[in-house]
């Protein structure tokens, strides 16, 4: 496929110097490119066919890398990446040691601020100009944020503080109406109120313009209205909410044109203080498939780009599916079971439980802290909230669970998707960190079923269980080893599979794949090999471990969690206590970011796959 005009752009510089003929022929180029490419790797393509002429705007009126643009999450960067000296990275995209799919710093001088989570830009962004401020630099700091992304508290919390900064700050609010579902929530439904009116400016000048041209009373008339909180002033200001807390509100404006933006971000550049430019823009603009189902394709794996089906349509069922399944079953039985998602209707798999029980589910948002306090809120009225969030994203609301569910010892179920190491998102998405950061909460429980028939009964159990219970499964296809080991869930209990002398497995969670693989090559060296499923991280089974000492020289524990704090660090301390002459060989990851690229090549860079961890034993065991 031919791109003569994108293939001649390695710097923003070079759009400059482009006919506006030449940057609508780019824009169909960016687009095509997009589709190509991210049909092969997989990708969030929804959102960077929205921003085109948004970025290609932003790329005309700035000095990179001087200034700083700072994309909230950062999925929708591709563009911004295309156009800044990376488009011959593409192939490579989220690929081990290729292109991230966020903002890097170090990947680029472009990228400002690395992102992954969302709702971080406007304090990211707002740091930095204060920055400015206080060394009189006049650079340009401007976020990019999602209407989604807006709902999260973060995102919230800066804008309360906007109005301290005393210099230009450039908020552009790309609205779209969509989180990765639809977006929910009162301040969607402010912005839809105004998305659905004419354009600001045009209504403001012409409203005003008439009224002040009324003799005598006209001015007045336009400063009591300015006064009143009524309805009126709503509609002749849309933008109350962020003039109110002393940012300047411009918009709405159409984000696909691009004349029009680069006229208001120069206005907007003029003003000294904090700015809001709110854009409407479409998801998936552009791509047929993309347009019509944006969900879809927010974050896709490879593709048909002609049909825009998926390669590989029938991956086996997923984890996510086992629990949305049982869950529906759960709360069939039991009616004051609910459950709750932070803007991930689908990819928690609730989607289900809120096709069947409507009035029991609720969307809050991208607001995890906000999903686990309304959850304890739920709990202590006498419900029975399960709350769906990845791994990597529950660790927002840390504290949430600690001292709102926690000290109360309230029953709300965490149910951990995507724990573990999930690929291509990267650093700021793999879910290692929670069995650390869970196990250390005093009355927190702690699950990991062994494969996805174990991942039922859990929920089951959950339903049953008055306490806080985290349940921590993968992402990815499900898993059915060791279907034949089933033995009834018991508080606190571990799962013995085969148990024999001399050395012995512990396994976390769906590490049992390899923890089997393991044994069977200890076994062909000669070893007796006993073989245990923990199941229960907390409350640890010191029983378990009491009893494997007796009889067993070596304890080796393998967990999907980094090795600080983990299930591994536990057995050391707790035979360390005994005092036993056992030597404990915990295999984990090692306390570090994990990047982007294959589970495969990730298990191997951490050395848990099972090739490094026989290498490791061949030393360890004498
Ligand atoms: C803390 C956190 N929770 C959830 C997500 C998953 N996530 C990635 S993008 C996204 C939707 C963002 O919506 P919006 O900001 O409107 O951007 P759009 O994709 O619509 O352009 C969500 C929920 C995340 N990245 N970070």
């Amino acid at each position: 496929m031919e791109f003569p005009i994108l293939d001649k752009i390695n710097t923003p510089e070079d759009i400059k110097q482009l006919s506006d003929v030449q940057l609508s022929m780019l824009v169909k180029e960016i687009r095509k490119f997009l589709v190509l490419k991210v049909s092969r790797t997989g990708g969030h393509l929804a959102s960077n066919l929205g921003v085109v002429e948004l970025t290609l705007a932003l790329l005309l009126c700035t000095d990179l890398p001087k200034d700083k643009i700072i994309w909230d999450v950062g999925h929708q960067s591709y563009v911004y990446k295309m156009l800044t000296g990376r488009k011959d990275m593409f192939d490579h995209l989220r690929e081990y040691g290729g292109l991230s799919g966020f903002p890097k710093r170090r990947e680029s001088v472009y990228d400002a601020f690395n992102t992954g989570h969302s709702s971080t830009s406007l304090s990211a962004a707002l740091g930095m100009a204060m920055s400015c401020q206080m060394d009189q630099d006049d650079r340009a700091v401007i976020a990019v944020i999602g209407d989604g992304s807006l709902t999260g508290g973060l995102a919230l919390e800066a804008l309360n503080y906007a109005s301290r900064l005393k210099r230009n700050f450039i908020i552009i609010l790309n609205d779209n109406n969509m989180s990765i579902a639809k977006n929910v929530g009162g301040l969607s439904s402010y912005l839809s109120g105004m998305r659905a009116g004419a354009l600001y400016n045009d209504m403001k000048t012409g409203v005003a313009g008439k009224l002040s041209r009324i003799p005598l009373i006209g001015e007045k008339l336009i400063r009591q209205i300015k006064k009143t909180k009524s309805s009126l002033k709503q509609l002749i200001l849309p933008g109350m909410f962020f003039e109110n807390i002393g940012i300047t509100y411009l918009g709405p404006f159409d984000g696909h044109n691009i004349e029009a933006m680069t006229r208001i971000l120069k206005e907007a550049r003029k003003i000294d203080h904090p700015v809001v430019i709110h854009v409407r823009t479409k998801k998936g603009k552009g791509y047929k498939p993309a347009e019509k189902n944006p969900e879809k394709f927010h974050g896709i794996g490879p593709f048909d780009p002609a049909t825009g089906e998926l390669l590989n349509s029938n991956p086996g069922k997923s984890y996510t599916s086992c629990f949305a399944d049982a869950l529906v079953k759960a709360g069939e039985a039991d009616p004051k079971i609910v459950a709750i998602t932070a803007a991930m209707p689908d990819g928690t798999g609730l989607k289900k439980f809120a096709e069947r029980f409507p009035e029991r589910f609720f969307d809050v948002g991208i607001a995890e802290e906000h999903a686990v306090t309304f959850a304890a809120g739920l709990a202590a009225a006498g419900y029975k909230p399960f709350v769906a969030i990845y791994s990597s994203f529950l660790q927002r609301a840390f504290d949430e669970i600690l001292h709102d569910v926690c000290i109360q010892n309230l029953p709300v179920t965490f149910c951990i998707d995507r724990a573990g190491l999930v690929g291509q998102d990267g650093e700021t998405h793999q879910g290692i960190f929670d069995i650390s950061y869970l196990s250390m909460i005093p009355n927190m429980n702690i699950l990991a079923p062994k494969n996805s028939i174990e991942l039922a009964d859990a929920i089951q159990f959950a339903a049953g269980f008055n306490a806080p219970l985290a349940i921590r499964y993968p992402r990815g296809t499900a898993d059915d080893v060791a279907a034949e080991f089933r033995e009834p869930i018991v508080y606190g209990k571990s799962e013995g599979i085969f148990l024999e002398t001399d050395v012995a497995i512990i396994s976390v969670g769906t590490m049992i794949g390899t923890a089997v693989l393991v044994r069977h090559r200890l076994k062909e060296k000669g070893w007796n090999v006993t073989l245990v499923n923990a199941r229960f991280l907390k409350p640890f089974d010191e029983k378990l471990i009491d009893d494997l000492l007796v009889s067993h020289r070596y304890i080796i524990t393998i967990e999907e969690n980094v090795i600080s704090g983990g299930y591994g660090a536990e057995v050391l301390r707790h035979v360390n206590n005994v005092g036993a002459d056992v030597k404990v060989i915990p295999i984990a990851i090692p306390n570090m970011y994990v990047e982007q690229g294959d589970v495969s090549l990730q298990k191997r860079e951490c050395r848990i796959d099972a090739d490094s961890i026989m290498e490791r034993l061949e030393k360890e065991l004498v």
